[in-house]
């Protein structure tokens, strides 16, 4: 525990104003974990000579070796700051981006965060995402610009320069923070505005908007890093020192005999010192003076670095030791490595502990200062706005923002991960130090033992004496076996991992045992007190509510970097640990005593999980076991998903390659303690069409006849399979298919959509769900429940397409939409192109009222076959032709739609069988079979029709109309798609590689090697590093961070983020027909056909047919004469 006692935390936990819980945020290797060190050693938890080397938080083995975090940890550390005592619960966060929901599961838990920038590096791109995340979550930033000390010592700049390159950095902080903050404003302007817009619809009057009112209005100066705001640290956490420009305010104050309150607004700026007049002027630029920053603090830092570090001036330290007033031991200043003189001089001279927890305390709001704003933002989930909530739920914002431990006040608890622990580190199962009776008493026990023992050895001894020496092994060997078996228990009990809740109380005091209630992120506060007794709590017998359970806190645990301590109750404001929740949470979850309390908004997740292997035990047999540490894995992850695949492969999909190789890890050794066997990375892809090229591969123009060539292979294709006359493809692309049963036929075509409306949709995937679930509950008839921004949100949507799908080909296009695909939310759609069939537009709950109901109503009869269509089109996208994967970017037109009078008998087949209930149907019968012809000219479906007969139709959907309907129109999607020249897309991956000139070159090549593209290049300023952004394709990445490493011997190393889905040009059926292109472009041609490989890849994976070449080099057999 340190120096502080539990006691003392235990005590501090209770003022609230003195609480701060604040993380470490950085961008991979700024030195988030040895800062954390420094503040950590003030605390004697750590040695302060081992602080910047140890990284006590960096606690795994793995973390340890491959020194980069992996899991965010907290830690509780005291600190004294002028006559207040404060509480601190710090949590460190990993820098990488395989690892960026780690940041987002301790940001939400935090009131404040410390961004940590590299001084050399500068702002790179994980910055701007920590950056982001905190304000995304309404947290307050300070600043810590971290290892100063390489500037003095690797890029050897002046104190000049180095005052000018901070400044520069400090302004890439600040227009980041800008960027956030004008984009804030404009949004919430342009809301302002629509609300006004809409208040005075009537008021006419052509107005003008000033864009930039907004911002002119808004204070933004306290959102700014600055020096003398007191909200930035300058540091070298690993030579221990930090400092903010106050300090040496009060310093020279003292000494110069100027006001504090003056040198703190002109340390930092254009201002010099006028030593004869003893004045601080402005503009030292212009004058070719030194800044007072420069003069007063930075040369200070470099004589001491050039006295210890290069010149190693024994004299001139000692000089500055005394004149500082600073005591060196003598082991320090006789050290061989002159770093070790210079982290004992400056860790007492600017401790960084001291000036990052100062500024912590004084700029960082405690748990009390929570804004309405944040409290809002937490509580409305989704599409619901906060004022949308029931008046209970509102009321819960008070207990938000007084914070209150009070015996009323509800207890509101917010768990962002479950992280395991193993159970034999639990602080109940610990040894604890025993006490000097304790000790007394176990000695008394060993002696007897040893006594008893002596005794029984001796009869034995004499027995064995008297028959044969060999009993004596015998009884040995008895013993073994009985401590064998002993130890088997233990065994298992060592397997065992706990999971503890990484938790914060926002409101009341958690007691140790207390039952409160889980909120599921579905759950809904007003069902839930609709369902509930009034005034019930978790531990009465409560009535089911659908995402609502409850549990009780088994263990309460103060969370101490590697080290948990347990304590029986938690007030309001703490970052804590609670144990027995396992069962009931699975990642994240609110917990409440009251059920009117809302559940949390979701994490905001910035990586996307992309990379998946398929995982299978070593033997077979133990595939229970692999289950089990795979759905613990799940649990302990907050990113890493865990699925079971339709082949029965178990997957886990990771955001990247570290990622993966840390949950292998786990799993291996904590999880599922197996010997595990992963499958190389499972790549995604998908399918799409692209409009026919004008050139082909070799670039040559390509005619008419490819075209036809096309056709022909789709009519080849069918005709192997079944019978060709069912299918019919016409030299335009359209596709007729009859179902085997003749009933039904339609007409297919399929057109790539504009790059513009795929994006659209795949950014809106969210808001396309929703849509969907609108389009649900209307077709079954329910009231709907949506916020008019919800509303606002999908009329924007349909606008966007609008205006995107425009010309001729795309007439009226948006209106007809059908459905999304796959999963009915994918980013393909399917088009209601049939002439004369009208069906609900899926816009339909942007009407409002009567409008909506009738369109219900019809929506209701005739969704029957409708949604077999539907449902073909949803199969289609799904896995497409190429290699069973998705598809993307494709519009699917039916263009005709008949069931065909034929279809008769077969109903009335049907119908027979259940001839009671359809008597009652009588008319609607009578009426089929007078009049067949009827169907046969109509659509099945036609509205007209349907609303007359609407018990029959929905019949008819269980008959084998519907399910071959379906098959047929999932056929003729596919064919549709392979009638167009047919692209696979890759995933594609931006990295931004930093490299220095010299390395340059071979990072080019490992790029280039990879299928990599270089967007754009440029040199940092101030360094001589410079930035290369460029996409990679996924299935190129693996392996890429290593081998950049490698060639660049550590320099440069990339980070790679999920960006986009793009188009490979090639075309994978493409087919070499001269010689030349078959020498240049064939199976063994070097430049081998990319799309090709990866296709074939994909479907050898799948286990599909692969058209290749078995026989490699055939040879013609003959016989060698032995003469020849
Ligand atoms: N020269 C110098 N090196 C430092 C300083 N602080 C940290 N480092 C080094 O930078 C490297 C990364 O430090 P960490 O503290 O592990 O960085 P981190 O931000 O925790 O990294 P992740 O957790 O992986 O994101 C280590 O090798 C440190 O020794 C500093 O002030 N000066
Ligand atoms: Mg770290």
């Amino acid at each position: 525990m340190g120096l502080t006692s539990l006691e003392k935390i235990i005590a501090l936990q209770r003022n609230p104003a003195n609480i701060r819980n604040l993380c470490i945020l950085a961008h991979v290797d700024h030195g988030k974990t040895t800062l954390a060190d420094c503040l950590v050693a003030s605390n004697g938890i750590i040695s302060s000579r081992l602080a910047g080397k140890l990284r006590y938080l960096d606690s795994r083995e793995d973390e340890q070796i491959r020194g980069i975090t992996m899991k965010s940890s907290a830690i509780s550390l005291h600190y004294r700051h002028g006559d207040q005592e404060y509480l601190l619960n710090l949590i460190d966060s990993p820098g990488h981006v395989d690892f960026s929901s780690e940041v987002s599961t301790a940001v939400r838990l935090c009131d404040g965060a410390i961004v940590v920038v590299d001084a050399v590096e500068g702002v790179c791109p994980q910055t701007q995402a920590v950056l982001r995340q905190a304000w995304l979550e309404n947290i307050r930033p300070v600043l810590v610009i971290n290892k100063i000390d390489r500037l003095i010592i690797e890029l050897k700049l002046t104190s000049q320069e180095a005052y000018t390159h901070l400044q520069k950095i400090l302004e890439q902080v600040n227009a980041v923070t800008g960027t956030l903050f004008t984009s804030k404003v404009l949004e919430e302007r342009a809301e302002k505005e629509k609300e006004e817009e809409k208040d005075s619809e009537t008021s006419s009057g052509k107005q003008v908007y000033d864009w930039s009112a907004g911002l002119e209005e808004a204070d933004d100066s306290h959102l700014y890093f600055s020096p003398d705001q007191g909200n930035v640290v300058f540091a070298s956490a690993m030579d221990g020192w930090g400092f903010s420009i106050q300090q040496f305010a009060h310093i020279y104050s003292q000494r110069m005999g100027i006001r504090a309150e003056v040198l703190l607004k002109s340390l930092w700026g254009d201002f010099y010192l006028n030593a004869k007049a003893k004045k601080i002027m402005r503009g030292a630029q212009a004058k070719g003076k030194k800044q007072l920053f420069v003069q007063l603090v930075l040369d200070n830092i470099w004589s001491l670095y050039d006295a210890v570090v290069t010149r190693r001036d024994k004299e001139k330290v000692e000089k500055v030791v005394t004149s500082l007033g600073l005591k060196v031991m003598a082991r320090d200043s006789r050290h061989s490595d002159p770093k070790v003189l210079l982290s004992a001089i400056c860790s007492q001279w600017l401790p960084v502990s001291q000036a990052v927890l100062s500024m912590v305390c004084e700029k960082l709001p405690s748990p009390l200062d929570m804004t309405a704003e944040r409290v809002e933002k937490l509580m409305s989930v989704g599409a619901r706005q906060f004022d949308s909530l029931p008046k209970q739920t509102q009321e819960l914002k008070r207990a938000f923002l007084q914070c209150s431990s009070g015996a009323i006040a509800p207890a509101i608890i917010f768990v962002s991960k479950m992280f395991a622990v193993d159970t034999k580190a639990l602080p109940q199962n610990r040894q604890r130090p025993l006490t000097q009776e304790e000790i007394a008493q176990r000695r008394e026990l060993a002696r007897q033992r040893h006594a008893n023992r002596m005794t029984a050895e001796q009869t034995a001894a004499e027995s064995c004496m008297s028959q044969d020496g060999q009993l004596t092994g015998h009884s040995t060997g008895k013993m073994e076996s009985l401590t064998l078996k002993d130890s088997k228990p233990e065994e298992e009990e060592e397997h065992k991992e706990t999971f503890i809740a990484f938790a914060r109380v926002y409101s009341g005091v958690v007691k140790k045992g207390q039952r409160v209630f889980v909120l599921g992120p579905k759950y809904d506060p007003t069902q839930g007190l609709s369902m509930l007794p009034e005034g019930c709590s978790a531990s009465d017998c409560v009535p089911e509510v659908p995402h609502l359970s409850c549990c009780s806190m088994e263990s309460l645990y103060l969370l101490m970097g590697r080290e948990l301590e347990e304590l029986e109750e938690v007030p309001a404001g703490n970052i804590l640990g609670i144990g027995g929740l396992e069962d009931c949470v699975l990642k994240s979850a609110t917990l409440s005593t009251s059920p009117a309390c809302s559940p949390f908004t979701p994490l905001n997740f910035e990586a996307t999980p992309i990379v998946r292997v398929a995982i299978e035990p070593k033997h077979p047999s133990e595939m229970p076991k692999l289950v089990r540490g795979m759905r613990l894995l799940n649990q302990a992850d907050p990113c890493a998903e865990v699925l079971i695949q339709e082949t029965g492969e178990h997957v886990l999909v990771t955001a990247g390659e570290v990622h993966l190789q840390r949950c292998l890890d786990d799993l291996r050794d904590r999880f599922a303690k197996i010997e595990i066997s992963a499958s190389k990375p499972i790549i995604p892809f998908r399918e799409t069409v692209v409009r026919p090229p004008k050139v082909d591969m070799v670039n040559e123009d390509l005619g008419k006849q490819q075209k036809v060539a096309i056709i022909h292979q789709v009519k080849e294709e069918a005709s192997q399979g079944r019978s060709s006359d069912t299918l019919l493809v016409d030299p335009s692309g359209l596709v007729t298919l009859t179902t085997p049963n003749r009933l039904a036929t339609v007409s297919v075509r399929a057109i790539p959509l504009p790059q513009e409306v795929t994006h659209l949709m795949e950014s809106n995937t969210e808001l396309i769900r929703t849509l969907e679930h609108l389009n649900m509950s209307l077709r079954e008839g329910k009231s709907l429940d949506v916020s008019l921004r919800t509303l606002e949100a999908i009329a924007g949507l349909k606008a966007q397409l609008e205006s995107l799908l425009r010309g001729r080909k795309w007439r009226n296009a948006v209106e007809r939409i059908w459905s999304f695909g796959p999963r009915r939310y994918g980013p393909n759609i399917l088009l209601n192109s049939v002439e004369g069939y009208q069906r609900p537009s899926v816009w339909q709950c942007l009407a409002r009222g009567d409008k909506a109901g009738e369109a219900g109503a019809q929506a209701a009869v005739i969704r029957d076959f409708d949604n077999s269509i539907a449902s073909g089109f949803q199969l289609a996208t799904l896995s497409g032709p190429m290699c069973e994967e998705p598809l993307m970017g494709v519009c699917f037109s039916v263009e005709r739609w008949d069931i065909q009078s034929s279809a008769l008998p077969q109903h009335q087949d049907s119908l027979k069988d259940d001839s009671i209930s359809h008597e009652t149907l009588g008319d609607s019968v009578v009426e089929r079979s007078t009049e067949p012809s009827e169907q046969a000219e109509g659509t099945a479906a036609g509205p007209g029709q349907a609303s007359r007969r609407p018990d029959a139709a929905s019949v008819d959907c269980y008959g084998p109309v519907s399910g071959q309907l379906i098959a047929a129109m999932k056929e003729a999607c596919r064919h549709a798609f392979q009638a167009q020249p047919q692209r696979l897309m890759a995933a594609m991956y931006t990295c931004e590689i930093m490299a220095t000139a010299e390395v340059l070159g071979r990072v080019y090549g490992v790029l280039g090697k990879r299928e990599g593209r270089v967007l754009h290049e440029e040199m940092k300023e101030g360094t001589d590093m410079f930035i290369i952004k460029a996409v990679l394709p996924v299935a190129e990445s693996f392996g890429f961070a290593e081998e950049i490493r490698k060639r660049t011997s550590g320099l440069a190393s990339p980070q790679l983020v999920f960006s986009h889905w793009e188009v490979i040009s090639s075309d994978p059926y493409w087919v070499p027909t001269t010689e030349e292109e078959y020498l240049h472009f064939g199976e063994k041609a070097d430049s081998a056909n990319q799309a090709l490989k990866y296709m074939n890849a994909v479907r050898r994976r799948k286990g599909l047919y692969v058209e290749e070449k078995i026989v490699e080099h055939a040879e013609k057999q003959r016989t060698l004469s032995k003469n020849k």
